[in-house]
């Protein structure tokens, strides 16, 4: 195993439900070190940018409207494999179908509105954290 970063993101639904706090215990929890943070207002265009990948899908516009709602916090957690680890501790993409425990079965109010992000791949791990981040920004 190997020291990874990934990229996370608290969505809008959780961060208007005043929930990064809890969120981050369950992070920490796991193991997962958060080495970098802030609280941003994303734009449409960066938004889109963003999820340009599931631009051909049905919900695309729908997502991107519901990740500029409200402020966001991106977050750059570290830990060994902390790229499978984080998407372990985040659940299913559909909160119904998470597990006991994970943020969105614990958090989220739907499979849109499913309170985190987390990077696939380790690949996908460098390009989002370069999307939101300086190097000089990030801070084991
Ligand atoms: P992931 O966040 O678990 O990696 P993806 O398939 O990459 O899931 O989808 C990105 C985001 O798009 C999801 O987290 C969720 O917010 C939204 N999404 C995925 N599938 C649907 C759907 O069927 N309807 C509405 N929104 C969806
Ligand atoms: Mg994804």
């Amino acid at each position: 195993m190997a020291l990874e970063r990934t990229l996370s993101i608290i969505k809008p639904d959780a961060t208007k439900r005043n929930l990064t706090g809890k969120i981050n215990a369950v992070f920490e929890d796991a193991g997962l070190r958060i080495v970098a943070q802030k609280r941003i207002q994303l734009s449409e265009k960066q938004a889109g940018a963003f999820y340009a990948v599931h631009k051909e899908r049905p919900f695309y516009g729908s997502l991107v409207a519901s990740m500029i709602a409200e402020p966001v916090v991106v977050q750059v957690l570290q830990a060994e494999n902390a790229v499978a680890k984080h998407r372990e501790v985040m659940g299913a993409t559909n909160p119904s179908d998470a597990a006991e425990g994970t943020v969105r079965k614990l958090f989220a109010e739907s499979i849109e509105a499913n309170s985190v992000h987390g990077s696939d791949s380790l690949e996908n791990a460098k390009n989002e954290i370069a999307f939101f981040f300086a190097e000089t920004e990030i801070l084991p």
